[in-house]
């Protein structure tokens, strides 16, 4: 049986996931949960995901969930390249990717988002300015960190990461919110790399679609 993806078109952290997959040329079948009609929420998604998130596979008999958890699961047991061997570069590529998956991420997700606004009585203009400020920080933090030397073609050396893995799905989303992104010279350079990649290329929203 194929693995079987649960995911929504534009979550960015689904995005991850498609993109592990894709690179670690792992063939599965995707299965969409609407977040707009909050499929998330029903009583079918909860029992693969009590926390009500996508995304969650299904592979190897088990159900995961944290996309973070699921790209290392995928990369240990299927011999990928996708984590370095060091220690030090492990922490190195760890501490890229949670800049955006434990920093970013969180702040902006969208219930996160509409409570604000709620609270605040704010409208769209109080969302693309959370979205803008709390995307633009993590960036920029990010294109600092690259700047020690040890990034190559991608974020660590010259082959994929699970740090590039992040960083494409937040850039979709920092372009999505208009956060300004274009000074960031070492991001842009990489995402313009990893696009060129078909793995990277097909795990896109604008190729996945909203079905799925
Ligand atoms: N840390 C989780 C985050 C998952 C997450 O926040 N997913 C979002 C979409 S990107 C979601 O399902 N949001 C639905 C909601 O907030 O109700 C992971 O990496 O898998």
């Amino acid at each position: 049986m194929k693995p079987v993806l649960y995911d929504y078109w534009r979550s960015s952290a689904s995005y991850r996931v498609r993109i592990a997959l894709n690179l670690l040329g792992i063939a599965y079948e995707a299965v969409s949960v609407d977040l707009l009609k909050k499929e998330q929420l029903g009583e079918a998604h909860l029992s693969r995901n009590p926390q009500g998130l996508v995304p969650a596979l299904e592979i190897d008999g088990q159900m995961l969930t944290q996309s973070l958890a699921i790209i290392e699961y995928l990369n240990e047991t299927r011999s990928g390249s996708l984590m370095p061997g060091g220690a030090l570069e492990r922490a190195r590529v760890h501490a890229l990717a949670y800049i955006i998956a434990m920093e970013i991420h969180p702040v902006c997700n969208l219930s996160i988002v509409a409570d604000v606004m709620e609270r605040t009585g704010g409208g769209d203009a109080v969302r693309s300015d959370w979205m803008q400020k709390y995307i633009r920080k993590g960036l920029v933090a990010f294109e600092a960190r690259l700047g020690d030397g040890q990034s190559g073609e991608f974020c660590h050396g010259d082959t994929p990461t699970m740090a590039d893995i992040c960083l494409v799905p937040q850039l979709y989303n920092a372009n999505r919110w208009g956060a300004e992104t274009a000074d960031l010279a070492r991001i842009n350079a990489i995402a313009g790399n990893c696009a060129a990649l078909e793995p990277f290329a097909a795990a896109h929203p604008d190729r996945v679609g909203p079905s799925g």
